[in-house]
């Protein structure tokens, strides 16, 4: 296609909102514009540069101050430290929107709102939130967080990594691997158990001496997004650094609540401009003399796959309200994290062959949402580790192990 004919091609699409159900009418004005607004920069700052990134798997690091300027890092966290004070609703359209750009633009806001800024707001002293907030909500600084390791990824309880109290410092060691943000991060959240086996969760500044984040290369997915290790060798941490509030593996646990909350919405984004672009394509192409959307088979095709959207849809409004009243469950987000992966992950993959050969090229987005989406089924609990968080919540028995 030519630069002209995919740019109006672009164009169009991706102002045509996907809401067969009229959800539009569930949500506030403010909602509506703060949806907008990110749409916008999508299209203005993301859709324009992403292939590009994603075929040198280099991730635009450029974006994160505008992503701070958008308002988009910490939204639903309170004014007084830098954020929009938002409610969940609101950061859920948030994550929709830049996920309609890229998984991995959506992934560096999930790792800096959810899993860095979350936990220093909720754990954290007022020292530590008044230092790292603002900067992070600014990106002006990034964040990473550090649970998975080499030996332990769905079982997280298992970890290796240590944290020894030296007297006027904490001591640690041990490994963090598949990262993301993990090369550039100014500030790690991390991780580990300390003497007496009690998760802790430590604040790694880049620079501590004993401590390297190395790129890991290699990936086919989420290819414009940087993962890394994170590697500890006897690195001394000033007791400061340590979040004073929280024990136990509850506490990743819990930001993982907020991350697999915004993914739910997220996957949303991918789908829908996957949608998007087959309808459009579909009508303008011809075959047998005729589009290709008359013929009944990409029908049902476009058909199953709004019909799946819309249900996405539903399913994290209502997850929004509930979370919003403090009363969505982990096993209930669990769920929504789940369908909606899966599902845009099957749209993105039916959409494609709408195309033909044209969707296998980076013309088109869906072979790029296709990759990206095999690591967000598997990242923050994978497609099984769902089912069986749904299968304890029902059943009262755990069949983890
Ligand atoms: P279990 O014995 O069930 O629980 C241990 C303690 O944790 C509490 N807990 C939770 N609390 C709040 N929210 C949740 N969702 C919670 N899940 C568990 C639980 O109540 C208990 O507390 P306490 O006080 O009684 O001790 O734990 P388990 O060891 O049997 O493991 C359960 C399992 C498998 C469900 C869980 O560990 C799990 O979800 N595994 C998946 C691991 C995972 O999701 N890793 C994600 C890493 S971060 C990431 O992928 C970032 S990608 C970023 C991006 O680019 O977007
Ligand atoms: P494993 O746990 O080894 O699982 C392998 C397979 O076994 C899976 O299919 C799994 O479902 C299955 N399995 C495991 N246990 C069971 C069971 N009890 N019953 C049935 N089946 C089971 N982690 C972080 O901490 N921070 C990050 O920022 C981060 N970013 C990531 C970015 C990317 C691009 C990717 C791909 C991963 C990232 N992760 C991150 C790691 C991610 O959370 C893990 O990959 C994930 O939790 C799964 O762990 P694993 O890869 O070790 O798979």
């Amino acid at each position: 296609m030519s630069i002209f004919a995919k740019t109006i091609f672009m164009s169009s699409y991706q102002n045509t909102p996907t809401d067969y159900f009229q959800i539009d009418d569930l949500l506030t004005e403010e909602h509506k514009i703060i949806r907008a607004s990110v749409r916008d920069w999508v299209n203005r700052a993301v859709k324009p540069i992403i292939e590009d990134y994603a075929e040198k798997a280099k991730f635009p690091i450029h974006l994160m101050k505008e992503l701070g300027q958008l308002g988009a890092f910490g939204p639903y966290l309170p004014e007084k430290y830098g954020c929009a004070g938002l409610d969940h609703t609101a950061y859920g359209l948030i994550m929709q929107e830049l996920e309609r750009g890229d998984s991995g633009i959506r992934s560096a806001a999930s790792v800096q709102s959810s899993l860095v800024m979350y936990p220093i707001y909720a754990f954290g002293s007022e020292e530590q939130r008044l230092k790292y907030l603002p900067l992070l909500a600014k990106g002006e600084m990034i964040g990473c967080f550090g649970l998975t390791e080499p030996n332990h990824g769905s079982n997280p309880g298992g970890m290796e990594t240590r944290l020894r109290d030296a007297g006027d410092h904490f001591v640690l060691n041990g490994a963090k691997m598949w990262i993301t943000n993990a090369p550039v991060a100014d500030v790690a959240v991390v991780w580990a158990k300390d003497e007496d086996g009690i998760v802790r969760g430590v604040l790694v500044e880049k620079g501590m001496k004993g401590f390297t984040a190395p790129e890991t290369h290699g990936k086919w997915s989420l290819r414009a997004s940087m993962t890394g290790e994170l590697v500890f060798d006897d690195v001394n941490i000033p007791k400061e650094n340590i979040l004073p509030n929280i024990k136990g593996l509850k506490g990743p646990m819990m930001c993982l609540n907020s991350a697999r909350y915004g993914i739910a919405w997220g996957a949303i984004g991918a789908a829908s401009d996957c949608y998007e672009a087959a309808l459009k394509y579909s009508l303008e192409r011809k075959q047998f003399n005729k589009p290709i959307a008359s013929f009944q088979l990409q029908q049902k095709k476009l058909a199953e796959a709004l019909t799946e959207i819309t249900k996405a849809q539903l399913l994290v409004w209502r997850l929004g309200v509930l979370r919003d009243q403090d009363n969505a469950t982990p096993a209930q987000i669990s769920m929504a994290k789940r369908n909606n992966v899966a599902m845009a992950l099957n749209v993105a993959r039916e959409t494609r062959q709408i195309l033909g050969a044209m969707g296998i090229t980076g013309d088109f987005p869906m072979m790029r949402h296709a990759m990206n989406l095999e690591s967000v089924i598997t990242y923050e609990g994978t497609h099984d580790v769902h089912l069986l968080i749904t299968g304890h919540d029902i059943t009262g028995i755990a069949a983890f192990a």
